[in-house]
């Protein structure tokens, strides 16, 4: 992220504008008949071809059971191939091409998450138990990076409060600390000694049980690819994208606010906070618009990326432009 402005990015790494442009009716007629359809439709158009690669996409495997939500932002979704060709996951390189192109050796199962810290029963998330029917929620959500493009992505989650009420944590417990896997051999990005790794980021506990954070395990009905984070990744969708960490394989109690790696890569561009905030410039580019990928014009930043309502009382009395 410290490597590109977002007017460094050249259109044609972001897509093809015309098959958007072809595409948008489409779209319109395929949010409206749902997801699953979508879905569908879109795996038949081009670029998901060379996706049919990807192991995990291979599969095909659909995720049974997900219950619909109300949690869904009523704007066009951003086709499943941008979704999931052009990604931000530095484990497997910085180029938004990389992550789908490198990906490939990244073995997501079997799998296990730890969860520790100020709790009375530390343990672990079973990814086949987050997986059994009932619990999966589709969530559309928007997703804002912090280099000025978004998307509108429809999730399958599972929402973390009640997922981190079971390890009962005390009232030590302020933040929550999570950590991206270590493995180099799988993750061509890990051998590149840019950033710290392993990737690590941190919620205050109110704003990890808030009902609008969840873990994805799946995009589009189906298992979560691996360059969007397989098996297990957060959205914390008023947050800019850095926050959603991905492939997650530690979850900690905490009583102090735990380092992140943005903050500790570049302290004054990225704060603990990263609330979406359009009033509050990155210091090398304006946060008040954004692209939306596959449109040609720049829209409007949201505030807390238009989650205000649900999540503006989290930071009463807070100066945010100083906790940024
Ligand atoms: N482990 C890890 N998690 C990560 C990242 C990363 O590089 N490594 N990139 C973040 C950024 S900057 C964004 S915008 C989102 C992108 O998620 P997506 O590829 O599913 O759109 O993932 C976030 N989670
Ligand atoms: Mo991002």
């Amino acid at each position: 992220m410290l490597i590109k402005r977002p007017e460094d990015i050249r259109p044609s790494e972001i897509t093809d504008e015309a098959v958007f442009r072809s595409r948008r009716t489409f779209l319109r007629t395929a949010a409206v008949a749902g997801v699953a359809t979508a879905g569908l439709g879109l795996a038949a158009t081009r670029g998901v071809r060379a996706l049919a690669t990807h192991p995990d996409v291979a599969a095909g495997e659909k995720i049974p059971n997900v219950v619909e939500s109300a949690y869904k932002v009523d704007e066009a979704l951003t086709p499943f191939e941008s979704v999931t060709t052009y990604n931000n996951f530095y484990e497997f390189g910085t180029d938004k091409g990389d992550p789908v192109a490198r990906s490939g050796k990244f073995e997501p199962r079997p799998w296990s998450v730890k969860v520790s810290g100020e709790c009375e029963k530390p343990g672990e998330v079973d990814l086949d138990a987050l997986l059994a029917p009932h619990q999966l929620e589709e969530r559309i959500y928007r997703l804002r990076c912090v280099e000025a493009w978004s998307m509108v992505v429809p999730w399958v989650a599972v929402p973390l409060g009640p997922l981190l009420a079971r390890f009962a944590p005390t009232s030590k417990a302020k933040y929550v600390a999570f950590k991206t896997v270590y493995r180099p051999d799988q993750m061509p990005g890990q051998r590149s000694g840019f950033i710290d790794w392993p990737y690590v980021e941190g919620l205050r506990i109110d704003e990890a049980t808030h009902p609008l954070t969840v873990l994805a395990v799946g995009v589009y009905g189906q298992v979560l690819p691996n360059q969007n984070g397989a098996p297990l990744r957060l959205v914390v969708p008023w947050k800019y994208g850095f926050k959603s960490i991905k492939s997650i394989v530690s979850i900690e109690f905490t009583e102090k606010e735990p380092p992140t790696t943005w903050n500790i890569q570049g302290p004054s561009e990225y704060g603990f906070y990263a609330n979406v905030n359009p009033e509050v410039d990155h210091p090398r580019w304006s946060q008040s618009r954004e692209r939306r990928i596959g449109e040609l014009f720049r829209r409007e930043t949201l505030m807390f990326n238009g989650y205000a309502d649900e999540v503006a009382s989290l930071y009463a009395g807070m100066d945010l432009a100083k906790h940024y």
